[in-house]
């Protein structure tokens, strides 16, 4: 037996032998224009390696076309189905070449049967996004990626626009295969450096996007709102002055003149020490709606995040919220953003939390088009070193619906009309530092196509295209491990939707107090008799009246108001009864004892399936759980003794508290 040489990197969810189906076929690409040619290409690829033929003189198998009817040009929908004994693709433009071959790839011999019935495929979100928060030169405290954990940028490497981009197509390529169409190349925190993207470092841009733009995905860039001040170029910022806004059009039209397909902005503005419209005495709507200005022209949008808050807050004040900010900031400008302004809004109130309730801002801007924004690096959800698939959270906050009309047609969904995430891959060899962390990069794109599409069929589909070879034992146990992780995550660190208690800065493992005296605006207010912020209208905050009926009176409630976000809302005993019948503190006890009880059974499991997976992948994922067994175990046990010393009360099973 020959050895076949560990691939250098990772080839993720497009391991060659996921082509096999269509590529020992007769395939013919009928299309004009680059994304026509990517599927050409594909398929000779696929067919060379496989036996088939590409674009044969006899009747194909299959065949991707270019609907007669034709849809909008830009337009990715696409009817998969079977006609004169082939399966077609017929796409509304030729942007719909290309996802309507990664949907016959995806199925594998299932897109061949005879009994395929029509099938119309259209994204949901028409831009589906990742956010790179990738600095050019290594921050200091930050590193090359903010809240990175799969090594360095694919892009930039110590201050230098890599010389090799061949990663960055192969990463275009695997994003264009889960259904992204757009990647924000740099941090939104845009450092002096990084602010000269926008002007004399746009060839790098321009390099970068070019790279994306065979597999349909558009560059977009962060920009720093003090953009014309800090190059030299101009003493104010201010929207409202003319000649700011002349830099502003004149710079987007050299922006345009050298990348014509490109994406458009995004900005942090007013936010954790960023500059924007509030220096000079105007609103976000002023800032945002110059930004839009210059960007009308090239019918381009700027993202404008709603990430607003006071983070030089006194924790002696009681009346200051931070999960009530966005709404406070944004809210009342409903009606005042330009048409091709996107308020981006974080998912939840606070910050990424592994339980968040859904951001009220979502439901409080009908007149405003909004993006939702996700974590997909693993900042608050285990660094990448613990399995967290993340997207049975996502598919919450997607669906959720402000009616709380479970039976609500789609329209009751989120009024977002833009996905976007906050990307997780690096130049590490598995793309996203634990390989298992590559599900949560895939369900992105996966998700804003259908935001409506089942979590654990969105993971068996990425289980079958990543191990495609895997016997059913090894595709259970990938199920096993990951499936429940997030709620696994959730058990073993803070408690009921409080939130925080991970170490001030870089937000890894337990610290109860880390942040309870800081100026972030992040508390539990935990003391011997309870726990919680009361964040209600009646007795706190009344961040629940920023909710639409029925969910502000659910919140405020606490006999409605569900466990999972009790101590997000309410400050309460611990002897409090929670819905499930057991007391606060005992859940305490329970769920940790519970979470890192599972952890070491999710490392039996792996551990029972060596040899059946690529010895470095399983190598790798060994490592992580064991640091997430460790980490599990140190969570369990601060946060039982915190309580424990704080309550006196015992658990009620006996169990080791120190
Ligand atoms: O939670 C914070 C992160 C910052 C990040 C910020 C944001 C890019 O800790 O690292 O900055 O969120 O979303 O802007």
């Amino acid at each position: 037996m020959t050895e076949t040489p560990v691939p250098e990197i990772h080839a993720a969810w497009l391991p060659p032998v996921v082509f096999r189906a269509l590529g020992s076929r007769r395939v013919r690409v009928d299309g004009e224009g680059p994304l026509a040619g990517t599927v050409r290409a594909e398929v000779a690829d696929a067919c060379a390696r496989f036996g088939g033929v590409a674009q044969p003189s006899s009747p194909p198998d299959l065949l991707l076309t270019v609907a007669a009817s034709g849809g909008a040009a830009g337009s990715e929908g696409f009817l998969l189905g079977h006609r004169d004994g082939a399966t077609v693709v017929l796409a509304d433009g030729p942007a719909g070449l290309l996802p309507g071959f990664f949907e016959v790839v995806r199925r594998g011999e299932a897109a061949f049967d005879p009994g395929l019935a029509d099938e119309r495929h259209e994204p949901h979100f028409g831009l589906r996004v990742l956010d790179h928060w990738d600095n050019v030169f290594v921050h200091p405290v930050m590193g090359q990626v903010e809240r990175g954990y799969a090594g360095g940028s694919l892009f930039w490497h110590q201050g230098r626009l890599r010389d090799d981009l061949t990663r960055v197509r192969d990463y275009a390529r695997l994003l264009a295969a889960s259904g992204v169409n757009a990647v924000t190349v740099n941090n939104v925190n845009v450092h002096e450096g990084e602010t000269h993207l926008l002007t004399d470092r746009l060839g790098e841009v321009a390099a970068i996007a070019s790279t994306f733009r065979g597999y349909g995905i558009r560059v977009h860039l962060a920009i720093n709102f003090a953009a014309p001040v800090i190059l030299g170029d101009l003493p104010t910022a201010d929207p409202l002055d003319p000649a700011v806004r002349r830099w502003w059009s004149d710079t987007t039209d050299r922006v345009f003149a050298t990348i014509p397909d490109f994406g458009g902005y995004l900005v942090k503005a007013d936010s954790e020490g960023q500059p924007g419209p509030f220096t000079y005495g105007r609103t976000h709507a002023d800032g945002a709606n110059m930004l839009a200005a210059a960007l009308a022209p090239h019918d381009a949008p700027v993202r404008w995040r709603a990430f607003v808050y006071n983070h030089r807050q006194d924790w002696r004040d009681r009346t200051t919220d931070r999960a009530r900010a966005a709404h406070d900031h944004f809210a009342p400008l409903d009606g005042r953003f330009a048409g091709n302004v996107i308020l981006q809004v974080k998912h939840g109130p606070m910050d990424f939390q592994p339980r968040e309730p859904v951001s009220p801002v979502l439901f409080a801007m009908p007149n405003t088009r909004l993006a939702v924004e996700l974590q997909v690096t693993q900042e608050y959800t285990g660094q990448q070193k613990h399995v967290c698939y993340l997207p049975p959270m996502w598919s919450g906050v997607l669906g959720f619906r402000p009616t709380g009309d479970a039976s609500a047609a789609d329209s009751g969904r989120t009024s977002a009309v833009v996905l976007s995430a906050v990307a997780n891959a690096g130049d590490d060899r598995f793309w996203t530092g634990h390989p298992l962390a590559q599900a949560n990069l895939y369900a992105v794109g996966r998700l804003g196509w259908a935001p409506g599409r089942d979590p654990a069929a969105i993971l068996d589909e990425w289980i079958s295209l990543t191990f495609p070879d895997a016997p059913p034992r090894l595709r259970r146990t990938l199920h096993t491990v990951m499936d429940g992780s997030w709620l696994t995550y959730e058990q073993y660190t803070a408690p009921l939707g409080v939130g925080f208690m991970v170490r001030p800065g870089h937000h890894y493992g337990p610290d109860v107090d880390g942040y309870e005296y800081t100026p972030w605006g992040t508390y539990h207010f935990a003391d011997r008799d309870g726990i919680g912020v009361d964040r209600t209208v009646a007795t706190g905050t009344g961040f629940t009246g920023q909710y639409p009926p029925p969910w502000r009176d659910r919140y405020e409630s606490l006999s409605t108001c569900p466990d999972e976000l009790l101590l997000f809302f309410h400050h309460v005993p611990y002897t409090h009864v929670l819905q499930s019948g057991t007391t606060v503190i005992q859940h305490i006890y329970d769920t940790h004892f519970a979470g890192a009880q599972r952890v070491a059974e999710m490392r039996a499991q792996w551990r029972s399936v060596a040899g059946l997976v690529d010895p470095a992948v399983h190598a790798r994922v060994t490592e992580r759980l064991a640091e997430q067994h460790r980490s599990a175990e140190e969570w369990r046990d601060q946060i039982n003794t915190y309580f424990h010393r704080k309550s006196g009360i015992p658990d009620a099973k006996g169990r080791p508290i120190h």
